[in-house]
C-alpha cells in the first residue's frame, strides 16, 4: 500500500479576498481560490480490554468445554473505527502456539471482517450473539464473539487468548490467559447383570461384554470394584470379590494373554483398562465368575462399580 493510500485525504478550498481597493470593487463571493491538501495519519489501533463472559454475563477467567461463552473485545482507533479492517481471535492450549492450525484438542480460531463473524476452520462454533459496532465514525467500539469450545479442548489452567485487530496499515494485540476446566463422564450399556452356572464351573454373565463408553479432555482411567455377592435366601453365605474377574477378550484361559492381563476382582478400585487419552471411545469389560464348589443353589446379589479417573 502506498504512502497516499494509508491517509485520510481532507481536501479544504479557501476562498482568499484580497485586500487590494480594486478588488473590493468585485461583487461578493469572488477572488482567488487556493486548494489546500490536509492528510490525517493512520492512527494505530489498540485493544483496551478482553473480557470471557459466561452466560449470565459474568466475567470469568474459567471455560467448560462444550458450553457457550461471550468474548467482549473492546478497542480504540483514532481515526475512527471506519479504518479497521479485521480481528482474530485465537484460544490456544499450552500445548499449541498461535500460528498453529485449528483442532478441537488445542486450538481454535474465530474471525471478524467487514464481511461479518466467522469460524474458518469450522472447529469450535460461533453462537448468534455476535456483533460489532454499528457506528464506524466513533473512536471506541467494542466486538462480541458468541464462541463455544468443543468437549474435547484440553483440560488446563493455562490456555491463551490471543486477539489481535488490524486496521488499513496496523497490528496489535493482546493476550489473555484462562482455564479450560476438567470433565469426565462415563456410560455403562448394562444396568444389570446377571451368571448362572453349577458349582465349580466359571461362566460368563449373560451380557458379555460390558461397553464402557467414556468421554474426557484430560488423561483418565477406567477402575472397578466389587463388594461380596450375598444370598438372597441365606445371607450367611457369600460369594467374595476375589471369584469374579475382568478381561479385556472374550477368552480368560488363553494360553497367551491377549491385551490386558485377566484381573481379579476386589473391594478396591484397580485399573481395568490401559490408561485414557483426552477424548471419547469405549473399551470392552467381560466379567466372568468362578462358582465355588459345594455351594448352595440361591441367587446372589452385589455390584460391580465402574468409575472414571483423571
Ligand atoms: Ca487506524
Ligand atoms: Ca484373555
Ligand atoms: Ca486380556
Amino acid at each position: 500500500m502506498s504512502h497516499r493510500e494509508n491517509r485520510l485525504l481532507v481536501l479544504v478550498v479557501l476562498s482568499l479576498i484580497l485586500g487590494s481597493p480594486y478588488l473590493l470593487m468585485l461583487p461578493p463571493g469572488t477572488g482567488e481560490d487556493i486548494p489546500v491538501v490536509a492528510y490525517i495519519e493512520n492512527a494505530e489501533p489498540e485493544i483496551i480490554a478482553v473480557d470471557i463472559l459466561d452466560s449470565s454475563m459474568s466475567p470469568t477467567s474459567c471455560v467448560d468445554p462444550g458450553s457457550p461463552y461471550f468474548v467482549d473485545i473492546q478497542a480504540r482507533d483514532n481515526n475512527t473505527l471506519a479504518d479497521i479492517a479485521s480481528l482474530e481471535a485465537v484460544f490456544y492450549s499450552p500445548q499449541s502456539s498461535f500460528g498453529d492450525v485449528d483442532d478441537e484438542q488445542h486450538h481454535y480460531t474465530f474471525t471478524w471482517n467487514t464481511s461479518g463473524f466467522h469460524n474458518p476452520s469450522g472447529v469450535g462454533s460461533l453462537g448468534s450473539g455476535c456483533y460489532g459496532p454499528n457506528d464506524p465514525t466513533l473512536g471506541t467500539g467494542t466486538w462480541r464473539f458468541e464462541i463455544e469450545l468443543t468437549k474435547k479442548a484440553l483440560e488446563s489452567t493455562s490456555w491463551t487468548l490471543l486477539v489481535q485487530i488490524r486496521d488499513e496499515a496496523n497490528l496489535s494485540e493482546l493476550p489473555t490467559t484462562f482455564e479450560v476446566t476438567g470433565f469426565i463422564s462415563l456410560t455403562i450399556d448394562a444396568s444389570e447383570i446377571t451368571f448362572s452356572g453349577s458349582p465349580s464351573e466359571t461362566v460368563q454373565s449373560d451380557q458379555n461384554p460390558i461397553l464402557l463408553n467414556y468421554s474426557t479432555n484430560q488423561e483418565g482411567g477406567i477402575s472397578c470394584y466389587c463388594t461380596d455377592f450375598v444370598g438372597a435366601t441365606d445371607p450367611n453365605l457369600v460369594i467374595p470379590a476375589s471369584n469374579f474377574m475382568i478381561d479385556d477378550d472374550p477368552d480368560p484361559f488363553e494360553d497367551v494373554e491377549t491385551g490386558r492381563a485377566v484381573l481379579t476382582l476386589s473391594q478396591s478400585r484397580q485399573d481395568i483398562c490401559d490408561p485414557l487419552e483426552p477424548g471419547s471411545g469405549t473399551r470392552n469389560a467381560y466379567v466372568f465368575i468362578t462358582i465355588p464348589e459345594p455351594f448352595l443353589d440361591q441367587d446372589y446379589i452385589g455390584t460391580f462399580a465402574f468409575e472414571m479417573h483423571s
